[in-house]
């Protein structure tokens, strides 16, 4: 059971409670150029950064503040002082084009934004009444950062409750209009309690690094919350792709890593087949994977390649981080693990009722954080009966493990079998040559639905139909194989890195 204090602001937990412990000197934030800020430059970077926004743009506690810039030390420290001002950041993805912001800025009624310099056109595009947008990064005499400057001292943050809310979150879109999900100050100083510290385990001294970006939760989580809360450091890298990734991972001397399987097996691609040839990976010790489901194919080239058992989670934008993971020899590949202490999950029936182990069924869980909509009507479909359903078809072996069936609008029925994507393209991409792959059902006259597959060929490698089709017929039974083969040269992806399915069926 957790339990905090009734008035909590995590901004100070983050910063000022870890310096009290740790000291200032220990390093917090790194940048992919080398700059180092240790926490008590943070900390003075923060409070100035709070007495610019209440003094001179007059935020007032409860006001949501957008944020949008590249991931980096000074995003970071804006989001800080935000939660020390007892505002709430509304964060956003640096992809996200006018018309999307306009959306989130209606819907979570944004009054101030804090913007790059470079991403200020998309903003200024989306019209949005009333908005005071203020830049930072720049060199016009009102950029923030400029502002902060001519502050001093420590800023007293604002005596927040436990239960104020800190952060809206946006849903990526994978379907339909995104959904704003609204967090308290406890509950991100939860998923450090939970996940973090019983799961990962982080240690002062840990590096750590990663592609999600910090206007998506498990980039905030992985590579803001997490560290500052174990009194660790985070690299913020601007640029994240897989190729920049592996440099930056032994440039740093990185210890800790959050990204997604399609990083890995990107990752995996450049390391080439036998070891981790120009890259020494030899400070890394945890690997964490999130945001899709990650095939047991995947773990096992990495642990091959690397010696590190990728610690696999599932995580959801409504419960801010990851609530069914396993670390260390309680990995079971082909699983995303089990309930992290201080979380309940459960396999229902769509009724509610719980199903029997080995059956598959709809995931329920609880824990110390739930999925709070803004005003949207689809809170009663998530939460039921006190169970957050997220959507995804999993199984439960009598163990207590967890394994990923699909999404549960991801079911294909042909010919009246149930098969799951996620199973066909797992046996895909045991074939060398495929890079990445998503199965889809689409609509068929005599069938119901045909298995499609959507196939993006390996660098360099000459791909065919025929090809492919024999090698599934050594894989899986025949109901399963797909009956069309696509070849894309990238699949539709969010800004978050997650599979647009629904875009793959509008293809034809
Ligand atoms: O959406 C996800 O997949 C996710 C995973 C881990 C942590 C947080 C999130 C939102």
């Amino acid at each position: 059971e957790l339990a905090y204090p009734d008035r909590l602001n995590c901004g100070t937990e983050l910063l000022d409670a870890t310096i009290a412990r740790f000291g200032p000197d220990r390093p917090a934030f790194r940048s992919g150029s080398g700059e180092v800020w240790s926490y008590g430059e943070l900390r003075e970077r923060v409070d100035r950064l709070a007495h610019a926004l209440t003094t001179d743009l007059g935020v007032v506690p409860g006001n949501r503040v957008l944020l949008r810039g590249p991931t980096g030390p000074w995003l970071a420290a804006c989001w800080l002082a935000v939660m020390k001002a007892g505002a709430v950041a509304v964060t956003v993805l640096a992809q996200q084009r006018a018309q999307e912001l306009a959306t989130v800025c209606a819907m979570a009624r944004v009054r101030h934004a804090v913007c790059h310099t470079d991403a200020l056109d998309d903003l200024a595009k989306a019209e949005v009444p009333g908005l005071r947008i203020t830049p930072y990064g720049g060199d016009t005499p009102h950029d923030l950062l400029r502002l902060a400057e001519a502050h001093s001292g420590p800023y007293p943050a604002v005596a927040t409750s436990a239960d104020d809310v800190a952060l809206i979150a946006f849903t990526s879109g994978t379907t339909g209009r995104p959904k704003g999900c609204m967090h308290f100050h406890r509950d991100l100083l939860a998923v450090a309690d939970t996940f973090s510290r019983t799961v990962l385990r982080p240690r002062p001294d840990d590096v750590f690094a990663g592609s999600p970006p910090l206007g998506f939760t498990f980039g905030l989580g992985g590579l803001v919350v997490f560290p500052l809360r174990a009194g660790a450091c985070a690299l913020l890298l601007e640029e994240a792709a897989p190729r920049r990734l592996l440099p930056a991972l032994a440039a740093h001397r990185v210890t800790v890593l959050f990204t997604a399987p399609t990083a890995y097996r990107s990752m995996l691609d450049t390391l080439g087949p036998y070891d981790t040839g120009a890259y020494d990976l030899s400070a890394l010790r945890r690997c964490v994977s999130a945001g899709e489901n990650l095939p047991a194919a995947t773990w096992q080239a990495w642990y091959e390649r690397t010696g590190l058992r990728i610690i696999n989670g599932i995580g959801a934008t409504e419960l801010l981080h990851i609530f069914i993971s396993a670390a260390d020899e309680d990995i079971r590949p082909g699983t995303t693990g089990r309930a992290v202490p201080g979380w309940q999950a459960r396999v229902v029936d769509p009724s509610g009722r719980p199903v029997p182990d080995n059956e598959p069924g709809l995931l329920a869980v609880r824990g110390p954080v739930g999925c709070r909509y803004l005003a949207d009507p689809r809170q009663g479909e998530y939460v039921r009966d006190g169970w957050n359903v997220t959507g995804d078809t999993y199984v439960r072996d009598p163990d207590g493990y967890f394994r990923y069936v699909a999404r549960a609008d991801d079911m294909i029925i042909s010919s009246g079998y149930n098969i799951a994507g996620p199973e066909v393209e797992e046996a895909l991409l045991r074939h060398p040559d495929v890079a990445e792959v998503a199965v889809v059902g689409r609509p068929d006259d005599r069938r119901g639905q045909i298995v499609v597959a959507y196939t993006v060929p390996r660098a360099g490698a000459v791909l065919t139909e025929e090809a492919l089709r024999s090698f599934m017929k050594e894989e899986l039974a025949p109901h399963k194989c797909p009956r069309s083969f696509v070849f894309l040269p990238a699949l539709p992806r969010t800004p978050t890195g997650k599979l647009q399915r629904f875009r793959l069926r509008d293809l034809e």
